[in-house]
């Protein structure tokens, strides 16, 4: 304590490593009387007391950080000389507790969290120790799958200015800057002791921010972050609990039909190039034509997906086209009228079916025993091609990463 100029400084001395730290200056005018002195000092607890000349007996509280007056001044007490047989042993207690809530919902109602919708994160910093932690520091980053809101940080109940620039705001906190208690002065970084949990906006630092979440998530967001002050004179960092944010993405498929006339070939391999809707592809009595749809998703997963496509009015469905006769270990493949090949795609003026990832499945033409069907009745008149993926359906992938597969079939003119 000064006992020449009307302020208090508090410093914290950690005996382990001779450091000291500045814990906080406390002036009071009424109090602290620059013309007196101070006598001598004791300690109960988180409380310093200090005799002076003039009889004063001030109380110097270390959880709250301020000094009044313990009674009034007595002359019985002039130049008292106080002492303490113990020092006093105190350490600030600082935990972070993070939240996040669904604050708009443009995209999705209820609780349900898609890409669009905006997210509030908020940390409660809480010293639940005994003494004041004199600068403490928080960071945090944007979740992957997020983008920030531009200044839509607060510190305690005052807007905190976003780093980077107007075109490209950067969330302050994602450099670690001083926080504190709202009636310490937000942000010097000084956080006193809290004795209410309950209430979180007495001493509690309490940061908040927001992001929108991107349109090409990951399926979950997830958050955790850093508070970091001065404990027994050395730093010390603790992270808040990570919350978890579930998006549901729709899924985004798209479709490419190719064909390609491979004539009067019966061969499992022939090599006519595939041409899309802006070719037309002649054929005469007898030729086959086989017809692939290539399907991609780039969003999330398509449960219970199911692809049709009608076999044209004019030909009839090969129910067979895929057959493969016995091999060695290997038994004859028949009514084999669906070529499916799951995790491949196929371009236009390729001259080759695309091999299935891991592998190509030859899928028959009855239904309700593998994923495809294909009829020769039904559609418009002459049959149709259905794969089916069943309730788990088609995988959620991305813009850059599509689920893709692809499913042929073969039909005849007559
Ligand atoms: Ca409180
Ligand atoms: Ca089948």
């Amino acid at each position: 304590m000064s006992n020449s100029v009307p302020f208090v400084d508090t410093f914290k001395i950690n005996p382990a490593n001779s450091t000291s730290v500045f814990v906080g200056r406390v002036t009071n005018a009424a109090v602290i009387d620059a013309t007196d002195f101070y006598g001598g000092f004791a300690a109960i607890g988180t409380q310093i007391y200090g005799a002076t000349l003039k009889g004063q007996l001030i109380q110097y509280d270390l959880a709250a950080l301020t000094v009044q007056q313990n009674g009034a001044a007595a002359t019985s007490r002039q130049a008292s000389d106080l002492a303490s047989c113990l020092y006093p042993d105190l350490t600030p207690t600082v935990t972070g507790l993070k939240s996040v809530t669904k604050v708009a919902n443009p995209v999705s109602p209820g609780t349900i969290v898609r890409p669009g919708d905006v997210l509030e994160y908020a940390i409660i910093v809480r010293n639940a120790g005994t003494v004041a932690v004199p600068s403490a520091t928080f960071q945090d980053s944007i979740p992957a799958g997020t983008k920030y809101v531009a200044n839509s940080t607060w510190l305690n109940t005052l807007p905190v200015a976003d780093a980077g620039t107007v075109a490209a705001p950067i969330m302050p906190f994602v450099t670690a800057r001083s926080i504190g208690s709202p009636e310490a002065g937000a942000g010097n970084g000084l956080l006193l002791v809290d004795a209410t949990p309950g209430v979180t906006t007495d001493r509690e630092a309490a940061i908040r921010f927001q992001v929108t979440v991107d349109t090409l998530p990951p399926i979950q967001v997830n958050n955790t972050d850093n508070v970091t002050y001065v404990g027994s004179g050395i730093g010390v960092t603790v992270s808040t609990n990570t919350v978890s944010t579930p998006i549901v993405v729709n899924p985004n498929i798209t479709l490419l039909k190719l064909g390609r006339n491979i004539g009067s070939a019966t061969s499992l391999t022939p090599n006519a190039a595939f041409a899309d809707g802006t070719t037309v592809i002649g054929v005469k009595p007898g030729d086959t034509v086989e017809y692939c749809i290539v399907y991609r998703n780039a969003g999330g997963v398509a449960t219970n997906f199911v692809l049709t496509d009608n076999v044209p009015v004019i030909m009839n469905a090969l129910l067979g086209a895929y057959d493969t006769p016995a091999q060695t270990g290997i038994p004859a493949q028949t009514n084999r009228g669906v070529y499916w090949a799951p995790g491949s795609g196929l371009a236009v003026n390729a001259t080759a079916r695309p091999a299935g990832v891991p592998a190509t499945i030859l899928l028959t033409s009855a239904s309700g025993d593998d994923q495809g069907t294909l009829t020769t009745t039904g559609g418009l008149g002459k049959g149709m091609m259905t794969l089916n993926l069943g309730t788990a359906g088609l995988l959620a992938g991305t813009h850059t990463i599509p689920t893709t597969g692809t499913v042929c079939f073969q039909a005849k003119v007559p």
